[in-house]
Parts: structure tokens; C-alpha cells; sequence
């Protein structure tokens, strides 16, 4: 089994310091937490930035100055801006991050209902825009699933020839799909062999979640981006607790973390 790859989302663009104090929003709060998260054992850092305010923005400039400080405190550590921002930003916002030329970002593969009047929009168009982009600046996409006809639309994009195998999944469940081992098991079982695949437990199935992932072969992510809580009705102190986590269930399954070269060698990712 390969080393195990944490993804710590450590902000997200939905959460807010009402939910938890400690969500980052400053550029040192972004750094602070990535930091944290680094030491823990991640390997990725997926990476939304927000203004002082805690307003989420997907500016070029931001982003740019949240990298170098988080660069200078964890050197080796992959940073993977998202490509989804927040609710209701246009493609072109979005898209903004790519223009720094990560070695990974996000590609969410459809859209989802985020509760209420919520809609997370991917049309196709966007999908395809989104991916050809990435493919034209040599950005390994991480593929995000939220259901599994979304697998099927990434298959086309390789079809396209819009992204290159080996493929990297991130399945985010308890969304639109049910954390439940079942589910997991499907979404594995319905990607390509040579693929990786990560999983994003949302809330209370963060950590079910990973250790079902974890005694599978998979990798993991978690962070406030996805869940606040350490345990029930307990704050996570820093996104480098959740990641604490991880790693301790990791350990007793015998299952060693990567560190970020590890981790680049484990998904492909040009060096
Ligand atoms: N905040 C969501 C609208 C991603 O980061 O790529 C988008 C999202 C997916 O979380
Ligand atoms: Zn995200």
C-alpha cells in the first residue's frame, strides 16, 4: 500500500469564524493554520483565500501573497488552489488562481445543491473550459466528485484528450452522496486502474470517513473546510489537530504518512 496523503483544507469559502474562531481569514491566519497542518503530517494544502473580513475571493493577488508566506513556512509542501471559490462567483473569478501556476488544483466534475437555494454551478462549458486550462498550464487537476455521475464526466474529459491519466480523485461525500462505506466502495470501484483517489468526509463522516479510506489504500482529507469539530461537540483548535487525528489512526492501522515529495511521486505530479 502506498504512504498515505493528507490534504488539509484549511478554510473553505462557507465556514466563518462563528462557526469556529479559529477559520483562518488574514494572510497570516492562512499561514498559521497551513503551518499547522504541515507539521501534523500534510501533504497538500488545498487553498481558498478570503479578504480580512473573512469575505472569500478568488484574487490572483491574494492568493499569490497566502502561497509565499505559506512557502516560507513549509517549503516542500504542495499547495492546491481550489477552482471552485465560493457559491455564485463566475468562471472567470475562478479561474484566477490557475494564472499562478500551481502544480495541482481542483476540477469539481458537476454541479451540486448545497441545501437551501444553494447551487454549486458546473455546466459542462465551464467543465471543459475549466479542465483545458489546466491542461494548457500543465496543472494536475484533482478531480471532485460528488456523486458518480461525475466520475463519468471526467472519464470524457479523458476521452477529450482534456486531462492526462494517471487520474487523481477527490470524493466528497455526505454532500449530495451518503458517507457510507457502500458509497465509498462504488466511487472506488468505478475509476481506472493506476488511479489515486482521496476522500472528503463532510461534518460528523470526516473521520469515519478516512479510516474506512486509510484501510483501503486511499488518502485523505479533512480540515475546517469540511468539518470543525475534533470530537463530538469539541472545537478542532487548529486544522493541524484534525490532522493529529489522522495521523493517530493511521498509526494504529500500520499505515505510514508521505510527506510532500512522497506525495508527488505517489500522484505523478511533475517535479
Ligand atoms: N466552496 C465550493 C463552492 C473546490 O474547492 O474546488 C467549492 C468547493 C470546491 O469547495
Ligand atoms: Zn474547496
Amino acid at each position: 500500500m502506498d504512504k498515505l496523503i493528507i490534504t488539509a483544507a484549511i478554510c473553505g469559502a462557507e465556514v466563518t469564524k462563528e462557526h469556529n474562531p479559529n477559520v483562518p481569514y488574514t494572510v497570516e491566519e492562512i499561514a498559521r493554520e497551513a503551518e499547522a497542518a504541515y507539521m501534523a503530517g500534510a501533504s497538500i494544502i488545498h487553498l481558498h483565500v478570503r479578504e480580512d473580513d473573512g469575505t472569500p475571493t478568488q484574487d490572483k493577488e491574494r492568493f499569490r501573497v497566502c502561497i509565499e508566506e505559506i512557502k516560507k513556512r513549509c517549503p516542500d509542501v504542495i499547495i492546491q488552489p481550489s477552482t471552485g471559490g465560493a457559491v455564485g462567483m463566475t468562471d472567470e473569478e475562478r479561474l484566477q488562481p490557475t494564472e499562478l501556476n500551481p502544480e495541482m488544483a481542483t476540477l469539481s466534475c458537476g454541479s451540486v445543491n448545497f441545501g437551501g437555494d444553494e447551487i454549486f454551478l458546473n455546466t459542462e462549458t465551464s467543465i471543459l473550459n475549466f479542465a483545458k486550462r489546466m491542461k494548457e498550464r500543465g496543472i494536475k487537476p484533482e478531480l471532485e466528485i460528488f456523486d458518480k455521475g461525475m466520475i463519468d464526466v471526467a472519464l470524457k474529459l479523458v476521452k477529450k484528450g482534456l486531462v492526462d491519466k494517471p487520474l487523481h480523485f477527490d470524493f466528497v461525500l455526505g454532500v449530495q452522496m451518503a458517507a457510507t462505506a457502500r458509497d465509498l466502495v462504488f466511487l472506488v470501484d468505478s475509476i481506472p486502474e493506476g488511479s489515486t483517489w482521496t476522500v472528503a468526509g463532510i461534518g460528523r463522516y470526516e473521520m469515519p470517513m478516512a479510516a474506512i479510506a486509510i484501510a483501503m489504500g486511499g488518502h485523505v482529507r479533512v480540515g475546517f473546510e469540511d468539518n470543525i469539530y475534533l470530537s463530538k461537540g469539541v472545537l478542532a483548535k487548529s486544522n493541524g489537530e484534525l490532522v493529529e487525528k489522522v495521523v493517530r489512526i493511521a498509526k494504529e492501522l500500520g499505515r505510514e504518512i508521505a510527506g510532500p515529495d512522497e506525495a508527488r511521486e505517489i500522484l505523478g505530479l511533475k517535479k
